[in-house]
């Protein structure tokens, strides 16, 4: 099931900007972050372990290298919407788009999706799988594509990994995140790479012109801040 539908074969051709429109939504909706996957190795440790009083799903294994690590599933319609792939499909037998061997045991998180003009399924996310960004927290912003929804190849966007965040004391890293597709793919992420810069002390009062210094943050040695970066990727490349 997990082929080209009907609906994905319309977008190759021409039609009508609704059904791109919609085409888009569905995917959207059905690209789902998970730590239970083909590659979530619950042989080595990772298995679901009930809920929290929260109703959060809770996992053994969580912290034990290359044992739970997300993966970003792709669920299908073939039905305009009204039914997909992943509502009844174990997890473990669904396509994942995070197929790069260092992403068998690494997290990838926060996707968004969309189809260039040829029909080619894209997929931007945070990637974990470079240096020893899962042991120490720092991000990489990756690009997978597809022509068939089974075989994805990924390639990295971000030339280097970005520090975890200190905004609010690391508590918060998100909401700006995106992807459009026309012939090439426009990922849109935030980025910590940049320090965040402060009023030295001392500095912008009379006779002390103002400068700039960095400082540090409760939960690493350097603030950084978040800034929006996109990158324009040829998925024909990969
Ligand atoms: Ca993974």
């Amino acid at each position: 099931m997990r082929k080209r539908s009907p609906t994905w074969r319309r977008i190759a051709g021409p039609c009508s900007s609704s059904v791109i429109a919609r085409a888009r939504s569905h995917l959207d909706r059905a690209a789902t972050p998970t730590i239970i996957n083909q590659h979530s190795n619950e042989a080595n440790g990772c298995a679901p372990a009930g809920l929290a009083g929260s109703g959060n799903n809770l996992f053994t294994g969580v912290k034990t290298p290359g044992a739970c690590n997300n993966d970003i599933l792709v669920s299908v319609s073939g039905d305009g919407g009204s039914s997909f792939t992943g509502t009844t499909t174990d997890p473990r037998q669904l396509t994942t788009v995070t197929q790069a061997p260092g992403q068998a045991t690494t997290d990838q998180f926060w996707q968004w999706s969309a189809f260039t003009n040829d029909a080619r399924l894209v997929v931007s996310y945070f990637d974990r799988q470079y240096g020893k960004d899962d042991a120490t927290g720092f991000s990489d912003t990756s690009l997978s594509s597809s022509e068939d929804l089974d075989h994805f190849a990924a390639q990295r966007v971000t030339m280097g990994s970005m520090p975890p965040p200190t905004e609010f004391g690391g508590m918060f890293f998100g909401d700006y995140t995106g992807l459009a597709a026309v012939d090439d793919a426009h990922p849109l992420w935030m980025d910590t790479r940049d320090a965040e810069l402060f009023l030295c002390p001392g500095s912008g009062a009379p006779g002390a012109p103002p400068a700039l210094c960095t400082a540090s943050a409760s939960n690493a040695s350097r603030a950084n801040d978040q800034d929006i970066f996109t990158q324009s990727i040829n998925p024909r490349q990969q």
